[in-house]
């Protein structure tokens, strides 16, 4: 069978879903995904449209379609390369039966990286602690609210410590969100994070909590400070729990496009980042950009951000991520 038709039976698969939350995480998805599947399929229908057979006309304006829903110039370049290949090897000459290759392409970009886990490292005995860092207004407090939201849901003891200590009014904000999540909370107006995040930890180990949320300062105009801050943060962090932080997320806007893929090779640099958070897919049309971030930095996409209400936090599921940008075109 072939992936288009995987396609097809996914589509048709997640439409009759019954079950209440998957159903609502589709939705989600198909939503968040709105601006980019509209944007690039309804170009994709035009250009087949406007050339029922392939030339290289074709082949300049679908290239630039790929290069606008930010899948990244080299994930473009290699994939075009091989959609060539293919035209030639299979006799493709009707843009309509390559539209369905285009799509089978972009799903082997996926496939084929599979060993990535999207799956978020558990601590077995004692808390798992959570790093969030990115520049700043990409979405980390709002995104650590909504972790928050999501495991105290599933029964956990959540606790937010507040490592912004540079940002005026961050640690009122993280505050506010962890009263309004029933999670615990750390976090005074300090000078030194490492010092805040260290006090944070006892207080976590004594209460016994699942899973501890630390927020930080969003800055990169300095690599060597940053780095040298996090280093420090990250020593404070494994000298209470051994193996912590279990997870350190890198908030990226989706928005930003090929700026964000920028953010993710230099964080990639300074410190040890074990997933990325993508935000704000609702608001763009740059939705391509999970493609380029597994092809360009070989990080795996952990959750997505589709709206900015508190359930609009979703783990990245590639399934429903290809439902969502390509359900209009079977
Ligand atoms: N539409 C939408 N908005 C989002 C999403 N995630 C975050 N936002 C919004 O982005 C804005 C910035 O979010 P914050 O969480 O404050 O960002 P931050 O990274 O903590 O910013 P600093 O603390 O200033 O570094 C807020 O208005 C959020 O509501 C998302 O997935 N979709
Ligand atoms: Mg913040």
């Amino acid at each position: 069978m072939g992936l288009f038709d995987k396609l097809k039976n996914l589509v048709s698969k997640k439409e009759e879903i019954q079950n209440e939350e998957e159903k609502e995480t589709i939705e989600n998805y198909d939503k968040g995904l709105k601006k980019t599947r509209e944007e690039f399929v309804s170009k994709l229908n035009i250009l087949g449209i406007k050339y029922t057979k392939v030339s290289e006309e074709y082949f300049d304006e679908l290239e630039e379609t790929l290069i606008m829903a930010d899948i990244g110039v080299n994930t473009v370049m290699n994939f075009m390369d091989k959609l060539r290949k293919r035209v030639k090897n299979e006799n493709i000459t009707d843009t309509k039966y390559l539209k369905e290759v285009i799509v089978d392409e972009l799903l082997i970009i996926y496939v084929e990286g599979e060993s990535l886990s999207d799956k978020i490292k558990m601590n077995e005995d004692g808390p798992t602690v959570i790093l969030m860092v990115g520049v700043n207004g990409v979405g980390k407090t709002t995104t650590i609210a909504k972790l928050a939201h999501k495991y105290v849901s599933e029964g956990k003891k959540v606790m937010l410590i507040a490592g912004d200590t540079f940002r005026a009014g961050a640690v009122e904000q993280l505050k506010i969100w962890a009263s309004r999540t029933n999670s615990l909370f750390y976090g005074v107006d300090a000078i030194d994070p490492a010092g805040v995040i260290y006090d944070g930890l006892v207080k976590a180990k004594e209460e016994n909590v699942d899973i501890v949320l630390i927020d930080t300062a969003g800055r990169l105009q300095n690599k060597v400070n940053l780095m040298k801050e996090l280093e420090k943060i990250n020593k404070v962090i494994g000298m209470h729990i051994e193996g912590a932080p279990h997870e350190t997320l890198l908030v990226i806007d989706a928005s930003t496009g090929q700026n964000g893929i920028m953010q993710a090779k230099a964080f990639k640099e300074i410190t040890n980042i074990t997933g990325i958070v993508l935000t704000k897919l609702d608001g763009t049309a740059k939705g391509g950009i999970v493609l380029a971030i597994k092809e360009e930095v070989n990080l795996p996409v952990k959750f997505i951000g589709l709206g900015e209400s508190m359930n609009d936090l979703k783990p990245f599921d590639i399934e429903n991520y290809i439902y969502g940008l390509f359900k209009d075109m079977v």
